[in-house]
């Protein structure tokens, strides 16, 4: 495989290296295919947001941090995307929340999670759940391979971290009782609707701010206290769906909001 040398004044520099880490764990079999296109949603979403962590963001990235450090059983479930994208944050947000991690796939395969295996390790991982046959408990609501689980890990949590998911597990999941922590940029998917604790953020943004808030929580636990509940995921999501209308409405106004070097008017 030839890697692509992205210039670095290239206005979407930055845009452009995440997606060749995907593209490259895509070959390395960590990412699915279909990883590659969930990508791309995530992306266009991203351009309606601003590509920024908004101030409501912000409040889900705080409350999920209170709500993993206030855990019993945390568990960070990981999939191809947020391993390529954000091992070391998965680590060391694991550390400091006491959580573990759970390689859970859609696309299931040992291939796979041998090679996620892999990248977490890199990071720093020790010990890592639903590998194989470990995963030998079942989500009997679920169709999905997402459906086998590690005893020891998701069928046990009390709270479980799902970056990238699909609606129909964070629904299983809620209904079992475990509260879920979505990240997802789309905030009209069902995995979004349907979590306890919603991040509208890109996994890439949200999980360095996550650690950092976890970090500075970890001992207050009246603070966390306040903060869960003071949050309401509801008011959150209709908050962040109006803050993208109110960007679209002035954006509308403007037409064309990045302007052009020697424009010319004629056509
Ligand atoms: O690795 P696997 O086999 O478990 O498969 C993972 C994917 C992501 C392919 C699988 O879970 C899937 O098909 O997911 P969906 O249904 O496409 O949903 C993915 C969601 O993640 C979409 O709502 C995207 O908008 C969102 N998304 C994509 N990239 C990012 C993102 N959210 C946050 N940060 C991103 N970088």
């Amino acid at each position: 495989m030839t890697k692509f040398e992205i210039p670095p004044e290239h206005p979407r520099a930055e845009s452009l290296h995440i997606r060749e880490k995907l593209i490259e764990n895509f070959h390395r079999k960590a990412v699915a295919e279909a990883g590659l296109i969930a990508h791309g949603r995530g992306e266009a979403f991203d351009y309606l947001l601003g590509e920024t962590t908004t101030r409501h963001a912000s409040d889900a990235i705080m409350t999920a941090a209170s709500s993993l450090l206030t855990a019993e059983r945390p568990v960070i479930s990981v999939n191809g995307n947020t391993a390529a994208l954000v091992p070391n944050e998965v680590v060391q947000l694991a550390e400091i929340a006491r959580a573990k991690i759970e390689v859970n796939l859609f696309y299931r395969s040992l291939e796979r999670e041998l090679a996620i295996k892999e990248l977490l390790a890199k990071a720093g991982a020790q010990e890592l759940l639903g590998i194989g046959l470990e995963a030998s408990a079942k989500i009997s609501e679920l169709g999905s391979e997402r459906r086998h689980v590690d005893p020891r890990g998701i069928l046990a949590a009390d709270v479980v971290m799902v970056p990238l998911e699909d609606g129909d597990r964070t629904e299983a999941l809620v209904n079992m009782g475990k509260k879920v922590i979505a990240i997802d940029l789309n905030p009209l998917s069902r995995t979004s609707q349907k979590a306890t604790i919603t991040i509208v953020d890109n996994v890439v943004r949200a999980m360095p701010r996550l650690v950092k808030a976890a970090t500075e929580l970890e001992g207050e636990k009246e603070v966390r206290r306040k903060i869960l509940l003071n949050f309401d995921n509801t008011r959150n999501l209709a908050e962040t769906i109006t803050l993208i209308q109110q960007r679209l409405s002035s954006l509308a106004e403007k037409g064309r909001y990045l302007s052009l070097e020697n424009e010319s008017r004629e056509f």
